[in-house]
């Protein structure tokens, strides 16, 4: 497949001012007519080349006259043309039931609607599909109107009417010149949540969440969610909506979360649907956070747009930067901060240290949805994050205003956004430009000495070498640090920003009279890998003492990861310094119980083996299980305290509630650890009598993993009682998927082969196939039959959905990291993947990188 280069960027060689769909809809066969008013841009006489992917003209005219003389280029309806401007009309037939990619238009439970980002334009007519070619879109569709009596497309309605034959039609104007991966319709027999917003100047905005009619009670939350963003947009980013109309549409089949098509969101249910019955805390929360994220790329991603997609992290980091502050104004702060980070970690780190390592504003791309990862949403979030700490609330707010202003209506770059932080924030952010050409994550050694009342700092930092990139040049690191007294238990200095730019330094801070102990990269201030000389002693210590709550939580982290890694290596450690740390924290009465529940989690069994050369499942199922079981047995009566305070409460979604699920959960696994006679009694009354889904979920989850009679009766009665809510039964599917038993990799094959396992649904094929992927004790079960059984998959969905079948590769692809046996039979698997007949650009990007 060809290889695209950022630095091959050239202009465009015609624009679109002005585009005029006509759709005459139906599921096998929809007729597109397109109006493009063309205008040549630049001083060549080059023909227009619009993009097609599986499309035929039926035909095609030049200002108004049928034309023949067109060619076709690998899906390129390519035009000459003698003037400076144009009026080019093409007609297309598509068939959006066939339509298995979900890119382009399709069909999903009676439903037509679209996704065109990236390219999926280009699959319902021709047209330059690049986002630097704005244009003013007016939309014309008619339908049989029984079966879609709502038809949707960005903007504002026009106009509408009845056609014969039971027809119907609607047109929408939306006046804001936009690249066509932002263009959108729907249309089906959907009711609406209805409601308005008031605008910082008064405008009425109506508001539409649209879904099935059975749906309509699962949507005040994704609306509530939606006006809390509109004003806090206005609030911290001085942002209005600039459309008389916002809907949102919600589908069961969609490849990502969702899409911010101007004007009309068009959302996976998963992130619109909830009620406390079918609904976890975890999705209340998602939901905020993805209609947050989808609204807020109105301005960071619509108004200013990208110019290309090596840019696509100038309005993905951005924006998830955003969203994440915007949650962190909700709830906790420290906790959605606890969250993110333990996200980049499980999702980000590992892709930075592996095959598919790539910048935040990668170099070159086979298939650009391969680049939607969490290096361009999670990093980047983080360096526009360091922006911020570097500038500070105030200049940030202003560099904002200035990068809006300066590129309203705009298709930007990455430097543009830069230009605008130093520009509007009066600093050189010269060398932190790195962070966008620079792939892998920064480790920084830091030893602290102390002679009399000075205390040194050493700080040193090294970038790894990634795939293409053996050399790295030193970072600008912002690390927040702060030392406090070992005997007096109080903080000796302030908190200050170090901003490391050199390999080496070394940081003096006077006025220390007592031995101090080190506090760094606080609030997670750089995302970098710390090696700290700190022992167990001044870990347990921060871990109670720290002012700044993401640091006590590292520090406990910290700590558990030390033990469990000792334990690894040598087969058993002192579990003694991590029992006490986590007794002081759970019985700590300043803390709140959603803290409490995050700092007392044992990292993940994949996080620990990202901490070792060589990852050894087993023996990190030994030491993590040995750890957790001594937690159980030793602190059971806090367990049992902290278990039976939130036994009482009644469904609220409230910060509060929330935390006293979240630690009851916590409470309940570490009791069922522990080995106690009662814990699966325990579980299964909770499951049994859960008047919500977080707490019968959470149940089942500890069911699971166990050997009680209750585990098969908890799964049949979920089934049961769930069958026919798709987005719960994902969660059974999950559930199972992440058991810790050993038979999990049988239970998963059969439940591939279950009447309610689909290749055609993506939500369902992550529940089973990406869930299963992440369980590092199933997955990586030493007969290789977990590799096996994702590379069918892969093969399988290829042929259906290559999109989401490539982004099933990447555990494969870190075999270099597994003991010989088993990275044999990963490369196989990957073997197999790439040989397979026919296989997309998709998936052979990600798999012939992952073989490396
Ligand atoms: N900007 C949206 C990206 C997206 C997408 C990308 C590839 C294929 C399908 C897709 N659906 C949505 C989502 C977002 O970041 O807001
Ligand atoms: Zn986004």
């Amino acid at each position: 497949p060809q290889v695209i280069r950022r630095d091959a960027y050239r202009e465009p060689d015609w624009l679109v001012p002005e585009t005029a769909l006509d759709f005459r809809l139906d599921s096998l066969q929809t007729r597109v007519k397109a109006r493009l008013t063309v205008v040549r841009h630049g001083d060549h006489d080059r023909p227009l080349r619009l993009d097609g992917d599986s499309l035929t003209p039926v035909a095609v005219s030049v200002d108004g006259r049928a034309v023949t003389d067109w060619t076709m280029e690998d899906g390129q309806l390519v035009i000459a043309l003698s003037g400076v401007d144009h009026v080019i009309e093409t007609e297309v037939e598509i068939a959006p039931e066939l339509n298995t990619q979900l890119m382009g238009l399709y069909a999903s439970g009676g439903l037509l609607c679209t996704q065109c980002e990236a390219e999926g334009f280009r699959r319902i007519t021709f047209f330059p599909d690049r986002p630097d070619v704005l244009s003013r879109y007016t939309v014309r569709m008619d339908a049989d109107k029984a079966r879609y009596p709502v038809l949707l497309a960005n903007g504002d309605p026009i106009a509408s009417g009845d056609l014969p034959d039971g027809r119907h039609w609607a047109e929408w104007h939306d006046p804001f010149p936009k690249p066509c991966y932002l263009f959108a319709l729907v249309a089906g027999d959907l009711e609406a949540n209805r409601d308005s917003f008031v605008t910082m100047t008064g405008r009425k905005v109506d508001l539409g969440i649209w879904v099935r009619a059975a749906d309509l009670p699962k949507t005040d939350h994704a609306m509530a969610a939606l006006k809390l963003s509109m004003a806090w947009d206005e609030a911290m980013y001085g942002r209005e909506y600039d459309l008389d109309v916002f809907n949102i549409v919600a589908v069961a089949d969609f490849n990502f979360g969702a899409m911010e098509n101007k004007g009309l969101n068009v959302f996976n249910s998963r992130y619109i649907l909830a009620d406390p019955d079918t609904a976890t805390d975890m999705d209340y929360d998602a939901i905020a956070g993805v209609v947050a994220h989808e609204y807020f790329h109105n301005w960071s991603g619509n108004r200013v747009t990208c110019r290309d997609w090596f840019q696509l992290s100038l309005k993905e980091g951005f924006t998830v930067f955003r969203d994440q502050q915007f949650s962190g104004d909700q709830g906790s702060k420290a906790v959605k901060r606890i969250e993110d980070v333990r996200t980049l970690r499980a999702s980000q780190f590992p892709e930075d240290s592996g095959p598919l390592a790539h910048p935040i504003r990668p170099e070159s791309y086979m298939e650009i949805s391969n680049f939607y990862t969490a290096t361009i949403y999670n990093k980047g979030a983080e360096i526009v994050r360091m922006i911020h700490t570097i500038l500070g609330p105030e200049k940030f707010r202003a560099a904002t205003d200035l990068y809006f202003a300066r590129h309203d209506g705009e298709a930007a770059t990455c430097e543009d956004f830069v230009k605008a932080m130093e520009d509007g924030g009066g600093v050189d952010l010269s060398q932190f430009r790195l962070w966008y050409s620079q792939a892998g994550t920064p480790r920084v050694k830091a030893a602290l000495s102390h002679d009399g009342a000075t205390a040194r700092l050493k700080l040193e930092q090294t970038v790894p070498a990634t795939p293409g990139q053996p050399e790295k040049q030193p970072m600008l690191l912002p690390l927040k640090v702060r030392l406090f007294g070992a005997q007096s238990e109080a903080p000796l200095c302030d908190e200050r920003i170090v901003m490391l730019s050199a390999a080496n330094d070394e940081i003096v801070i006077e006025g220390i009279e007592e031995r101090p102990i080190l506090s760094i990269n606080r609030g997670f201030s750089a995302p970098v890998v710390l090696e700290s000389d700190r022992g167990a002693a001044d870990l347990a210590f921060l871990s109670a003492h720290d002012d700044d709550p993401f640091a006590r939580y590292e520090a406990m982290q910290q700590l558990m990861v030390d033990t469990l890694v000792r334990a690894v290596a040598e087969g058993m450690a002192d579990h003694g310094p991590v029992i006490e740390a986590v007794r002081g924290t759970l019985t700590d009465k300043a803390l709140d119980a959603s803290f409490i529940a995050e700092a007392v989690l044992l990292p993940s069994e994949a996080f620990i083996g990202d901490q070792m050369l060589v990852v050894d499942p087993d023996a990190i199922n030994r030491a993590r299980d040995s750890l957790r079981a001594e937690l159980g047995v030793k602190l059971e009566s806090a367990w049992r305290g902290a278990y039976d305070s939130a036994q009482a409460n009644r469904f609220e979604y409230s910060p509060a509630a929330k935390g006293a699920r979240r630690l009851k959960s916590v409470a309940l696994g570490y009791l069922a650890a522990s080995g106690a006679k009662d814990a699966a009694d325990l579980a299964y009354a909770q499951f049994a009598g859960a008047d919500n889904m977080t707490d019968r979920q959470g149940a089942l989850g500890v069911l699971v993993n166990g050997t009680s009679g209750n585990r098969a009766k908890a799964i049949e009665a979920f089934y049961d009682r769930y069958q026919d809510n798709a987005l719960v039964l994902d969660k059974w599917f999950t559930s199972q998927a992440l058991s810790t038993r050993a038979d999990v990799m049988d239970e998963v094959l059969a439940l591939s082969s279950h009447p309610d396992f689909t290749l055609a649904n993506p939500n369902r094929v992550r529940a089973l196939a990406g869930a299963f992927s992440v369980n590092q004790r199933g997955f990586h079960g030493a007969d290789g039959r977990g590799y096996a059984f994702l590379a069918d998959i892969i093969i399988a969905l290829d042929k259906l959905n290559p999109q989401t079948a490539a982004k099933l590769v990447p555990p494969l692809g870190r075999w270099r990291r597994f003991d010989e046996r088993r990275a044999e039979k990963m490369r196989a698997a990957l073997q197999r993947i790439v040989d397979a007949p026919g296989l997309s650009k998709d998936v052979f990007e990600q798999a012939s990188k992952s073989l490396g």
